[in-house]
């Protein structure tokens, strides 16, 4: 098994994924600024031409950052960043989706749409007219993330999930692109700050 990935937050996840997982794969890295991801061998591997791809010891290409995740969770189920019962299985893929539409989606139309948009334009169908409003969504997730967050140590809960990685790794992305969390956010800094000294974090930044 083999683990196709390049910079970006999506490969990132899979790779705090595997860390706090204590797995180790070998890492084949793709060159996404060259859009070497955008053209064969690779495409034939994933004809939605993104990073990460997962590559199975049978061939099979598994892609979709969740996807690979909720694969390699089921491989190694201990420690589990999808909770186990049904009820605590259900908490961290309610939060990861949420996570996804509020803040993964906007943010990332919006980055394509604005300093993205040279990398992006001859790639994929890029909105420049509506970067700014997809900007605006994002940062109205992040600030009904800082109230759903509560008290709560965690994204879903009492115990690291998908949720926390998948918002992490956005939140640092974000930062660097001019979409980081407003620094009012205080529950949020608090958490980031926490995941932040994660050997995960640390070892994938
Ligand atoms: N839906 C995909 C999105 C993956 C994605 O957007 N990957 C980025 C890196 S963070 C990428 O490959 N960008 C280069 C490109 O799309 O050409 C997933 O969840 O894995």
């Amino acid at each position: 098994m083999k683990l196709y990935s390049s910079i970006g937050p999506n490969p990132r996840i899979v790779r705090m994924f595997l860390v706090e997982k204590d797995l180790a794969l070998p890492i084949v890295q793709v060159d996404i600024l060259s859009a070497e991801n955008r053209r064969e061998p690779y495409l034939s591997l994933n004809p939605a031409g993104a990073t990460p791809l997962l590559q199975l010891d049978d061939g099979t290409a598994l892609a979709e950052t969740t996807a690979i995740c909720e694969y390699l969770e089921e491989l190694q189920p201990a420690p589990s960043l999808l909770g186990t019962p049904p009820r605590q299985r259900a908490l961290p893929r309610m939060w990861t989706r949420r996570v996804a539409l509020a803040i993964v989606q906007p943010m990332t139309a919006g980055f394509r749409g604005a300093e993205g948009l040279p990398m992006f334009r001859e790639r994929v169908h890029c909105l420049p007219q509506a970067a700014d409003d997809l900007k605006a969504t994002a940062r109205e997730g992040f600030a009904w993330l800082e109230a759903q967050l509560g008290d709560r140590p965690f994204v879903a809960g009492d115990a690291m999930s998908l949720a926390d990685i998948v918002l992490f790794c956005f939140v640092e992305f974000g930062a660097l692109v001019g979409q980081g969390p407003d620094t009012a956010h205080r529950r949020l800094h608090g958490w980031r700050e926490r995941i932040a000294m994660r050997d995960s974090a640390r070892s994938t930044a």
